[in-house]
């Protein structure tokens, strides 16, 4: 089967990742069925509305449904090619649970052809690829996907991992470079065809296991590179110098480039992919391992700072700016803020408010000690206290005067007066 006759696409997990990759292959014209296994999203996928908040995703998806070209199911259709995309969570001890992968697998199992390409886009643990491939050959038995003489499979499967950034998924899909790690030559080479059909990035080849590890690995720096910076800002604490002051001259050294400190590491990726590669290679993942524990560790230390100010100021209201997990997006998942402000509503009730203009509700377990959601004018206006735990846009703009005097924590230095480091002295 040629790329031409690819006409058809069948993606399970229509999440963060699965609904844009969806959408976006639906607009350049692939028959495109969605799959998930909760009603509420079939439903309101299947009627062209979407259940994430993501830059123009409303939009495509509802242009998309309305010509018939995206379609949302409870389970799995016929088409050319396969992509699962549904979650690979960590258990409680931190190891990475891949049976949503499994079972996606073996959903599809029945209405694999001749020719059926198979994709994981899911992060996974090294090896999975294999192990889809083996749950595929034992539910299709009448299928060659052992490969003997160098000869073609009869159904070709590889890794594709996503990389995409909350916030610019539908721009970066399109534009950011792929790696795609096929069972074999044959896979990596039909699937990178496949790519090639709406990817403008460089679609480049490996094996299925280095694809893997390549995902878990870019996740794994990055957390190693922001584990620095939150580290580099306790020890400036402790010697009392301003870590921003430190960081912005730092990085005007030609090889330095220090990520920003922050309140920790949020979001279902970086604070989560570290921890297959420790459960992987356990003795030899040292400094990512240490790396997860620096980052997890800062909500605690800024949970800390925020109680002493609270102890000494016990007539001070407290706001606290921002609930995600990172700036302009609506997702709460393993944000810090909300680990540190649900501390903070357990301790101190109704002597704290919130502002997150990006939700509609707090949580519960923040809303049920009587913490209350504000606007950012209400919160200046009456605490004497002020966490900066996202660095909103709408946070950044606001001006010296109206910060009213409060006392200021500020964990991602959106407050501080650019150019500042130049005059300190
Ligand atoms: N953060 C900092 N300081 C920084 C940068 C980030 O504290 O300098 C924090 C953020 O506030 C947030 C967390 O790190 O809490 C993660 O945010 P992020 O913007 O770095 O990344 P994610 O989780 O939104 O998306 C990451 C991306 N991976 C990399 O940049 C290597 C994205 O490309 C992946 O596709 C995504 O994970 C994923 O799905 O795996």
């Amino acid at each position: 089967m040629k790329n031409q006759d690819i006409s058809s696409v069948c993606v399970l997990g229509l999440g963060y990742i699965g609904l844009p990759t969806a959408a976006l292959m639906a607009s350049r014209g692939l028959r495109v069925m969605g799959v998930d296994t909760n009603p509420e999203i079939v439903e309101t996928v299947g009627r062209g509305s979407i259940h994430i908040t993501e830059a123009d995703l409303d939009g495509l998806v509802q242009k998309c449904v309305r010509s018939g070209m995206l379609t949302a199911h409870m389970a799995p259709e016929p088409a050319d090619v396969f992509i699962i995309a549904v979650p690979t969570p960590l258990s409680g001890n931190r190891r990475p649970i891949v049976d949503h992968v499994m079972s996606a697998a073996r959903s599809i199992a029945p209405h694999i052809v001749r020719g059926s390409l198979v994709i994981i886009e899911s992060t996974c643990p090294i090896g999975t690829t294999e192990k889809v491939r083996d749950a595929i050959a034992r539910a299709r038995p009448d299928l060659n996907l052992e490969i003997e003489n160098g000869a073609e499979p009869d159904v070709y499967i590889a890794y594709c991992p996503e990389r995409v950034l909350p916030g610019r998924i539908l721009m970066e899909l399109v534009q950011n470079d792929r790696c795609i790690g096929g069972i074999t030559a044959f896979c990596s080479a039909r699937a990178r065809g496949f790519y090639e059909l709406f990817v403008n990035g460089r679609c480049i080849e490996t094996q299925a296991r280095t694809a893997e590890m390549v995902k878990l690995t870019e996740n794994a720096y990055r957390d190693t590179n922001i584990a620095f910076a939150n580290e580099l800002s306790m020890i400036c604490d402790d010697v009392d110098v301003d870590v921003w002051d430190v960081i912005e001259l730092a990085n005007r050294h030609p090889r330095v480039s220090i990520l920003r400190p922050g309140p920790g590491v949020g979001g279902h990726c970086i604070a989560v992919d570290p921890w297959f590669i420790v459960d992987a290679a356990p003795s030899a993942a040292r400094l990512i391992r240490t790396s997860r524990d620096v980052n997890d560790g800062k909500a605690d230390y800024v949970f800390d700072r925020i109680n002493l100010l609270m102890e000494d100021y016990p007539e001070y209201r407290l706001a606290c700016l921002g609930l995600t997990f990172k700036a302009n997006v609506d997702d709460l998942r393993e944000s810090p803020a909300v680990e540190i402000v649900e501390r903070l509503a357990k301790e101190y009730g109704p002597r704290v408010s919130v502002v997150e203009p990006h939700i509609k509700q707090l949580p519960v377990n923040i809303a049920r000690f009587g913490v209350r959601k504000a606007t950012l004018d209400e919160a200046l206006g009456e605490a004497g206290i002020v966490a900066v735990l996202v660095d909103h846009e709408a946070f950044a703009r606001v001006p010296t005067e109206r910060r009213n005097g409060a006392i200021i924590y500020d964990t991602r230095g959106i407050w501080r007066d650019p150019g500042r480091s130049a005059r300190n002295h």
